[in-house]
């Protein structure tokens, strides 16, 4: 450590450890400590083996592998939950996302889960003096509840603290499939309004069910409602032609809009929730990326993700503030190969495993849907190393409130800034974990799962749900993939982990 490191130590572990906990004012600004930009750079649904920097030599991220071997490579590094929504509720909340009804993935339509007067990473920053924006995947849905897609769309990101935002509502897979600037639909004809239905059609309206002629893109198991660009997708939708996006586009235009956000705000500290929509369905590389990867459209949108944050990465370089910009990268659930469509990403995935050496993948409560790829980079300022800490995204709220001198803590986020920037390798010692809010635990090396009723194996997507008989223990220090239940053989860690769980869960 030097002479910087300890003098940033000290100011920040004081003023931490000397205040007492309270909710922000509207300005609690203090001038002792730096504050460095922070940018969460998040993917959707990649999976802690698809990064070259995590061992994989099936694909290559030299973009983000950069990230890891210049910053803190986390091996222990989750989401709270194995799907979208949730995880996204924990990283801007700091709550466990299993104590918040309606957590799950939501359709379109669905109302704003985040309270507005709840406590957000941004609102923290916000009060610190920071300037505050998200741009990419939203999916925590907007209004409240009866959205008129043609008027300001309100409460909405930014009402829980973003600055700006310029957002997909849900998901690439879901309508409306238009970019949402402000809360208003970026680039609306008045004169062709937007409806949206989730349950029924609008008459004339063709389908994927109906019209498999018009499909560029083949469904598989849902997504078979309204046609957008030759793809078909969840819900219906009708009219806002001029407002539609270009999928194939998508990676071109979040990142414009980001490297935009970055040259107009570097004057002042700024948060930016830079969130990706690869490689999540519908796979949509831009041209110059289609074939790239020899895995279909899966693989070339990770190479695609990887070379945005390269570009990314660039523009702070040449605005002159990367060594002044404090990068997470992470994702919000593990893998799954065929979410959907028809597109190539199982007949040519061969040996590349995208859960690493992990079991399940998305929607899984096993090791893969959560233990995602997980990496701090602070050019300057973090010293590279690989990280055995026990870090989950929950913790950013807490843990950038001590990076800037703010006494917030949230719920369940807890306060682990030195693991964040690699100068302590202590950090969670237990963790809760969900899919689809059935929850596990882990603590130390140990992983509980809880007996659940329902299918072991979802069939649509080839994935090991996690759902078991009884209790399972796993070791992941001798077993990262989860192959020996040590339940039976090891009844007093069962016992001790099942009061740990219980615990926190409250039952
Ligand atoms: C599922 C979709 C899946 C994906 C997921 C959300 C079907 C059959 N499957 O319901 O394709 O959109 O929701 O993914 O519709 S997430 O990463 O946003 O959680
Ligand atoms: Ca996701």
């Amino acid at each position: 450590m030097n002479m910087k490191h300890t003098f940033l130590a000290i100011v920040l572990g004081c003023l931490y450890a000397c205040t007492p906990t309270k909710e922000p004012s509207q300005s609690e600004e203090s001038s002792a400590v730096p504050k460095p930009n922070i940018v969460v750079i998040y993917t959707d649904d990649l999976g802690y083996g698809d990064i070259s920097a995590n061992g994989s030599n099936t694909i290559s991220t030299p973009n983000i592998d950069r990230l890891a071997s210049g910053g803190v490579r986390f091996v222990n590094g989750y989401a709270t939950s194995s799907t979208c929504t949730p995880s996204r509720y924990a990283l801007l909340t700091g709550e466990y996302p299993w104590r918040k009804k309606g957590a799950r993935i939501l359709p379109g339509t669905a109302p704003l889960l985040i309270d507005t007067a709840q406590m957000t990473l941004p609102k923290m920053l916000q009060a610190n003096g920071y300037q505050t924006a998200v741009i990419g995947k939203w999916h925590l849905g907007l209004g409240t509840g009866h959205v008129n897609w043609n008027e300001e769309i309100t409460p909405g990101p930014n009402q829980v603290g973003f600055d700006e935002s310029y957002i997909m509502a849900a998901t690439q897979d879901r309508v409306p499939t238009v970019y949402i600037d402000n809360g208003r639909v970026d680039g609306l004809d008045p004169n062709d309004p937007i409806e949206i239905n989730y349950k029924e059609n609008f008459e004339g309206q063709p389908t994927g069910l109906d019209n498999p002629e018009l499909l560029k893109m083949m469904w598989h198991h849902g997504h078979n409602s309204s046609i957008v660009n030759g793809i078909p997708r969840i819900g219906y939708m009708k009219g806002g032609e001029s407002a539609k996006w270009v999928d194939e586009d998508m990676a071109d235009h979040f990142l414009t809009k980001a490297k935009q956000y970055v040259k107009e705000h570097k004057e002042a500290p700024f948060f930016l929730y830079y969130a990706m929509q690869q490689p999540h369905v519908p796979r949509t590389p831009h041209p110059r990326f289609a074939g790239k990867s020899g895995m279909g459209p899966r693989g070339d949108v990770i190479l695609e993700a990887d070379w945005c944050i390269g570009e990314f990465i660039k523009t702070l370089e040449e605005e002159g503030i990367l060594e002044n910009t404090l990068i997470v990268f992470s994702s919000d659930n593990g893998p799954v190969i065929n979410d959907g469509y028809n597109d190539d990403a199982v007949e040519k995935l061969g040996d590349h495993k995208p859960w690493g050496p992990f079991r399940g993948g998305k929607y899984s409560l096993f090791e893969a849907g959560t233990h995602v790829p997980f990496i701090t980079y602070w050019k300057g300022t973090i010293e590279p190393a690989v990280s055995e800490a026990l870090v989950c995204q929950v913790d950013l709220l807490t843990s950038m409130a001590q990076l800037v001198g703010s006494t917030t803590v949230g719920k369940d986020s807890e306060p682990i800034l030195d693991a964040f920037l690699g100068r302590s390798t202590s950090a969670r010692e237990e963790l809760v974990i969900e899919a689809n809010t059935r929850t596990a635990y882990r603590k130390g090396d140990w992983v509980l799962i809880p007996p659940y009723k329902g299918a072991a194996i979802s069939k649509e997507v080839n994935i090991e749900l996690g759902n078991l008989p009884d209790f399972a223990l796993y070791n992941l220090k001798e077993d990262l993939g989860q192959q020996q239940n040590l339940a039976e053989t090891n009844p007093e860690k069962l016992a001790e982990m099942k009061a740990g769980f219980f615990a926190i869960r409250g039952e």
